[in-house]
């Protein structure tokens, strides 16, 4: 053998400097040159649909607070994770994902499990997607996918990679190359929004995921504390930013264009910071902003900035702009009253019901939750009461698909609890999972179990899609077929993937269960039989 490094060593050697000796993936033949003589201060995560691979790692590196590195097979690996890619890219997570390719000497041919247009497939769904132009490119094109996926705003990048790529020698040890993660505002256009804030009679804060991302949990409390605002959480949030306990907090903001004017009438000025202006669904008619309303938006994200329905933005990192509007901001005038704190309906029927209404059910949670639990929630149609049983009440604690896509949750907790682990911290990771959205990356629960990793997933099983059939009527649309779902064994198929998994009926049974599976040496599933929820859409 030569002295010469090959372009797997430099490539892991780059990997290595960069902190990227975490992979999560799930291997083909396209990929084993890659995988070959993994070294041993490198972790492979597998999991056993591609689907299930990104969204670990998007929630992974949500988590531990870097990027991660993700390796899938050629187009039809690429194709599985396209799903929880579009959540990734709409989270704005940086990964960096990588693809085999067929021999470059017969890739003209069109073989057997090549990937054909490689750049295309994961398109418009990352920042970045290439193909080195020749092996000896393979280092510098992981540095410069990990530049392009951490500068703001971050997001996922695809690297194709020829399968014979990996023998090659290379020109030797890469380059590490160090970039910004945070962009600083505009400093005029701070002080024109710190005295558009100061000159407002009534303003409120809008307080979206990028803040939590960006590590402003506190910061924002300080500026809405200086203010003496309310606060709202914008629709549809993906991460929680602020204490959903504090007195200014003031709930969600509601999906639709005339339930978020409603909501804003009487604010004369609204400062959404970090969150798009703003994520409606499902369409209903009305005026974006009511009579009267500005909006000041802040966001990292030119995109984000551009496509805003209405307002006038400012470029930056949440946290940033937070921390310096608080030192530009007057407090607040000494006649500005607080609002009233937001009273949580928190309603249980009189005497239990059976099955369990998701109220009752999120109730019993309540009662067990550990104090610094995390909570990856997908039960559509029990968001609201999810938020109103379970509020996250500090940063890094609730997490959901950023795009809408389901099958994001399951895999997302396996991905939370990973993070967890890599930074040092033991938390217990609570899923409410729907029983529908379950089954769309259900294999991630075999990782979970594989890694003894502490996760709780909790299954309504509501025989249904039931969310959906909140929206037939919305959309006036009866007769929708697919909407049932009868006959899922959900114990069973989490046993069948080495879980331990009890049915739970009641709250007692819910209590007991959760406490034994949270002194347990990993995973649980849970599944509680519930009544559908109707969902709030307005
Ligand atoms: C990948 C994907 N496929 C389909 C949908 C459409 N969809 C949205 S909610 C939903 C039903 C979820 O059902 P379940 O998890 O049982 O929750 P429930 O509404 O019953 O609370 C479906 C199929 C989606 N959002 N994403
Ligand atoms: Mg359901």
């Amino acid at each position: 053998m030569s002295d010469q490094m090959s372009v797997h060593q430099a490539t892991y050697d780059l990997l290595r400097r960069l902190g990227l000796t975490t992979v999560f993936g799930n291997p083909g033949s396209t990929e084993q040159t890659f995988l070959k003589d993994f070294p041993a201060d490198f972790t492979y995560v597998l999991a056993l649909q591609e689907a299930s691979v990104v969204a670990m790692a998007d929630a992974f590196s949500q988590v531990a607070g870097k990027p991660a590195l993700v390796n899938v097979h050629t187009a039809a690996g690429t194709g599985n994770a396209l799903g929880s890619l579009v959540a990734a890219y709409d989270a704005k997570t940086p990964l960096i994902i990588t693809a085999g390719q067929q021999h470059r000497d017969m890739v003209i041919t069109e073989p057997y499990l090549a990937n054909r247009d490689e750049t295309m497939l994961p398109r418009p769904w990352v920042k970045w997607a290439y193909q080195p132009v020749r092996a000896e490119d393979v280092p510098a094109a992981f540095m410069r996918a990990y530049a392009v996926a951490i500068q703001p705003p971050a997001g996922p990048v695809f690297l194709s990679i020829p399968l014979d790529d990996w023998a090659k020698p290379a020109l030797g040890p890469g380059q590490i190359r160090e970039v910004s993660r945070r962009v600083a505002p505009d400093i005029e256009r701070l002080a024109s929004f710190a005295e558009r804030i100061d000159n407002s009679r009534n303003p409120a804060l809008v307080l979206g995921p990028e803040v939590d991302r960006a590590g402003g949990w506190d910061s924002a409390v300080a500026l809405a504390e200086k203010l003496r605002v309310p606060v709202y959480k914008p629709p549809l949030a993906d991460r929680v930013s602020f204490p959903e306990d504090h007195p200014l907090y003031q709930g969600s903001l509601p999906m639709t264009i005339p339930g978020v004017s409603k909501r804003l009438e009487g604010h004369d000025l609204v400062v959404v910071i970090g969150a798009p202006v703003f994520r409606y669904y499902p369409y209903l008619p009305g005026p974006w902003l009511p009579d009267g309303t500005e909006v000041l938006h802040v966001t990292c994200d030119p995109d984000t900035a551009a496509y805003a329905a209405s307002g006038d933005s400012m470029l930056g990192d949440a946290k940033l702009v937070i921390d310096l509007l608080i030192e530009k901001v007057a407090a607040a005038p000494a006649g500005r009253v607080a609002p009233v704190p937001l009273a949580w309906l928190r309603k249980l029927p009189s005497t239990p019901t059976s099955p369990l209404t998701p109220p009752e059910a999120y109730a019993a949670l309540s009662d067990v939750r550990p104090s610094d639990a995390v909570i990856v929630n997908e039960s559509t149609s029990t968001m609201v009461q999810q938020a109103e049983w379970l509020p996250t009440v500090r940063s890094g604690s609730f997490f959901t698909t950023a795009s809408g896509g389901i099958g994001w949750g399951v895999p997302g907790a396996v991905g939370v609890a990973l993070g967890d682990r890599a930074r040092g911290v033991h938390r217990t990771v609570i899923a409410t999972i729907g029983d529908g959205s379950f089954q769309y990356s259900v294999q991630a629960v075999w990782t979970a179990a594989q890694h003894k990793l502490p996760i709780v997933f909790v299954v309504f099983r509501n025989g249904e899609y039931s969310i959906l059939k909140s929206f037939a009527q919305l959309e006036e649309a009866p007769g929708v077929p697919g909407l049932d779902l009868p006959g899922l064994d959900i114990v069973s198929v989490a046993k069948g993937f080495g879980l331990r998994s009890v049915q739970a009926n009641t709250a007692e049974e819910i209590r007991d269960r959760f406490k034994i599976a949270v002194a347990a040496d990993g995973p649980t599933v849970i599944v509680v039989d519930t009544q559908p929820q109707d969902a709030t859409l307005g």
